[in-house]
């Protein structure tokens, strides 16, 4: 999969992008991210990227200009062209997978209060939330995104956590864990996962799993 990213905050993808999966995966060539800076599409002397709303009101809005150019610069025939935006439906594990099926992702993330209605109407195929809470900018937003996409892919994870054993891929939350030593602080762990009876141990692990999930997020169950 390909992703070209258009942001004003290209630094803010370059933790997320460095660092242990996506690296590999980027090394691996399973995945290709490019974050381009949308200043750089402005032919002004300010490299200006945003203006008043027409009407009034608070805040700035992006421009349309360096958008379209940007856009119209990447965008090809198997290309999906996603927009940031809190009033994007929400992202979700069905949703990411989804994209992970797409062979070029466009991602616009915007700043300010928002972009140019006649960005959506003349180039966005999907607007995406990431969630119900409140952020400053849609970069972060998107470096959220490109993450729950790209781990999707054929070979960035490992066997060792495959995508396939993720919460929300099974439907239930992950049940209590424990790792060595056997008693800590007078804590022991329970006697079926020391008990060597992998039949009791997936039972148990399968019970505590649907009691975790009832009590933290009966959503799930339903
Ligand atoms: C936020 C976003 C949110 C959120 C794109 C752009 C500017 C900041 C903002 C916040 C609230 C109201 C603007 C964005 C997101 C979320 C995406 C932008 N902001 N107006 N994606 N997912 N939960 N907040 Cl452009």
């Amino acid at each position: 999969m390909e992703i070209d990213v258009l942001t004003l905050f290209p630094r803010i993808f370059e933790g997320p992008l460095e660092e242990s999966i996506l690296k590999r995966a980027q090394q691996k060539g399973v995945v290709a991210v490019r974050v381009h800076n949308l200043r750089d599409f402005t032919h002004d002397k300010h490299r200006v990227v945003d203006d008043k709303p027409y009407g009034g009101g608070p805040g700035m809005l992006m421009k349309p200009e360096p958008i379209f150019e940007a856009v119209e610069k990447f965008r090809r025939a198997d290309s999906r062209v996603v927009l940031m935006t809190p009033q994007g439906a929400s992202l979700t594990q069905s949703r990411a997978q989804e994209f992970s099926r797409v062979t070029h992702l466009v991602i616009i993330c915007g700043h300010y209060e928002g972009v140019d209605e006649r960005v959506r109407e003349a180039l966005v195929d999907d607007e995406v939330s990431i969630g119900d809470y409140v952020l400053t900018n849609g970069a972060l937003a998107a470096a959220v995104m490109v993450d729950a996409v790209a781990r999707l892919l054929p070979g960035v994870l490992g066997d060792e956590q495959s995508a396939g054993d993720d919460s929300f891929a099974s439907g239930l939350l992950e049940g209590p864990q424990y790792t060595r030593p056997p008693e800590f602080c007078g804590m022991r762990v329970p006697d079926v996962l020391l008990s060597g009876d992998h039949e009791a141990i997936a039972q148990w692990r399968a019970e505590q799993a649907r009691q975790r999930t009832k009590k933290r997020r009966p959503d799930l169950l339903k």
